[in-house]
């Protein structure tokens, strides 16, 4: 009898246990009582935090007066959250108590940058609506998949649509723009003095891709800080450091076919292997059947570093969004073929800015994301946009200066030890022109986080998480 070799494997027990898991998520399903959650967004946009601070809102938040607008809560319907045994025994756990005492301790500090998959669930209790549901059941259980993962690993996702040929076109064409250009400079003379057609050794395939991760390591740090950076594993390896589905890196072909055992043929090849291997399998494992999806955005980071970041931001993003799926959902839908039906566009760290700036935050990442969101839309999607802070960490200042009342920002900047009041400039409604961002226009800082021991409210200071909770989870918890 042929099994799948994954099958092969396996003892009784865990066929056992798989097929519980899977009837159980089945179950939940059918119930809609299950639901994914995608939280998209790129390196440092805010992914961890906003995991950690959402979770912290469920299980503390809610009882403490936090989520004032979280329709079940203000309705005294939510019962309570707990986390509990999550789906995949292969995943690492979401580590929300490292990143709670990190965050709560004295000094308070910022989780470090992910650096691999991991995943939680949240059981969600409420009180449903409605007489019939309250006679046949005193409460109703939610459960809420959420993954972690580096922001890095998002921009594979788009690969699954090129070719070898393709992409490489695209990474040269890339390269003869600034901040690329320069950059790239050591790879392009060691590639100018390669073949394509000649064959393939281990040692220049080597060569070739640590000066290619060298230089995409380099449009990754700061200052320069740019986002649309592929393969996402050069840039964070996790298990496969070393491993020949990452010795590869972009030559130029003149065809799309390459003599076999030509170094262009074995690149083509390794490319091909990294998009099944990892991108595919990452893609189905962890990437697919979302239900609701909530797209976090630095803008203000994407302002900072003017023009060609905030189109290489933008970039990045639709990318990554043409491969999710939009529509609206069925119950057999759900069953089959899930498909996220809402989805949440939110600049994050708004808590940089002064409150009476926030409305310009959101109206401009309502531009920068217009066409996604037209797209979703059109497809039934209900879309919505907001500015957030996960973790509040300043405070908002009104004072009079020079007979004016100018709105400040308290808190402490990254790597100063004391407060500092800042006038942290204003937000432009739309996209500023190339022409009008001059350098150095916009300085918005990052600050520590700023959780006052003392305070007798303990629960995480945010901004609006409330309002996505109920954006995102309202309609199942009626
Ligand atoms: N002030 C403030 N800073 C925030 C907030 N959320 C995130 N930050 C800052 O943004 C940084 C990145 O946040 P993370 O949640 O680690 O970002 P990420 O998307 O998980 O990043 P990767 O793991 O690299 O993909 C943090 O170290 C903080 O400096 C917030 O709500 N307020
Ligand atoms: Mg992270």
């Amino acid at each position: 009898m042929w099994l799948a070799p994954e099958i092969k494997n396996m003892t009784l027990g865990t066929l056992v246990t798989e097929a519980r898991k899977n009837v159980e998520n089945l179950l939940y399903l059918a119930m809609d009582r299950r639901i994914r959650l995608a939280v998209t967004g790129l390196n440092q946009a805010g992914k961890t935090i906003f995991i950690t601070s959402l979770i912290h809102q469920l299980l503390l938040g809610a009882r403490l007066g936090g989520l004032p607008f979280f329709q079940v809560v203000a309705e005294g319907r939510f019962q309570g959250a707990k986390i509990v045994l999550q789906p995949n025994m292969d995943i690492a756990a979401f580590r929300y108590d490292q990143f709670i005492q990190t965050l709560t301790q004295n000094p308070s500090q910022w989780p470090r940058a992910t650096d691999g998959l991991s995943e939680i669930r949240l059981a969600i209790r409420f009180r449903p609506t409605g007489l019939l549901h309250s006679r046949l059941r005193a409460s109703s259980t939610v459960y809420l998949d959420i993954i972690d993962y580096p922001g890095e690993w998002l921009l594979d996702l788009p690969l699954l649509g090129q070719n070898f040929f393709q992409w490489s076109n695209e990474v040269f064409t890339l390269c003869t723009m600034e901040p690329r250009l320069a950059l790239a400079q050591p790879w392009l003379e060691y590639l100018a003095g390669l073949d394509p057609k000649q064959n393939a050794e281990e040692g220049i395939l080597r060569q070739a891709s640590r000066l290619f991760t060298d230089f995409l390591l380099a449009c990754k740090a700061q200052p320069v800080g740019l986002s649309y950076l592929q393969p996402g594993r050069f840039l964070i390896p996790g298990d496969l450091r070393d491993a020949p589905l990452l010795t590869f890196c972009p030559i130029r072909l003149n065809t799309e076919s390459a003599r076999p055992g030509s170094l262009g043929q074995v690149m083509a090849e390794r490319f091909e292997s990294y998009k099944d291997l990892v991108v595919r399998r990452f893609y189905q494992q962890h990437f697919s059947n979302f239900d609701r999806q909530i797209v976090l955005v630095d803008v203000l980071k994407g302002l900072n570093r003017g023009p060609n970041h905030f189109d290489d931001m933008s970039r990045s993003l639709k990318s990554i969004l043409k491969n999710f799926d939009y529509g609206r959902s069925s119950l057999v839908s759900r069953l089959f073929q899930p498909r996220i039906d809402r989805l949440l566009f939110a600049a994050t760290k708004s808590d940089h800015v002064a409150a009476n700036q926030h409305s310009n935050l959101e109206r401009l990442l309502k531009r920068m994301v217009m066409d996604p969101v037209n797209e979703a839309s059109f497809y039934g999607v209900a879309v919505e946009t907001m500015a957030i802070s996960s973790v509040v960490s300043t405070e908002t200042v009104v004072k009079e200066h020079e007979g004016r009342r100018l709105s400040f920002v308290l808190g402490r900047p990254k790597g100063r030890q004391e407060d500092v009041l800042l006038f942290g400039g204003e937000i432009p409604e739309k996209i500023p022109k190339a022409e009008t961002w001059q350098s150095e226009r916009f300085n918005f800082l990052e600050f520590e986080p700023r959780i006052r021991p003392d305070l007798a409210d303990d629960r995480l200071p945010h901004l609006r998480l409330d309002l996505v909770l109920d954006f995102l989870l309202g309609d199942k918890l009626t």
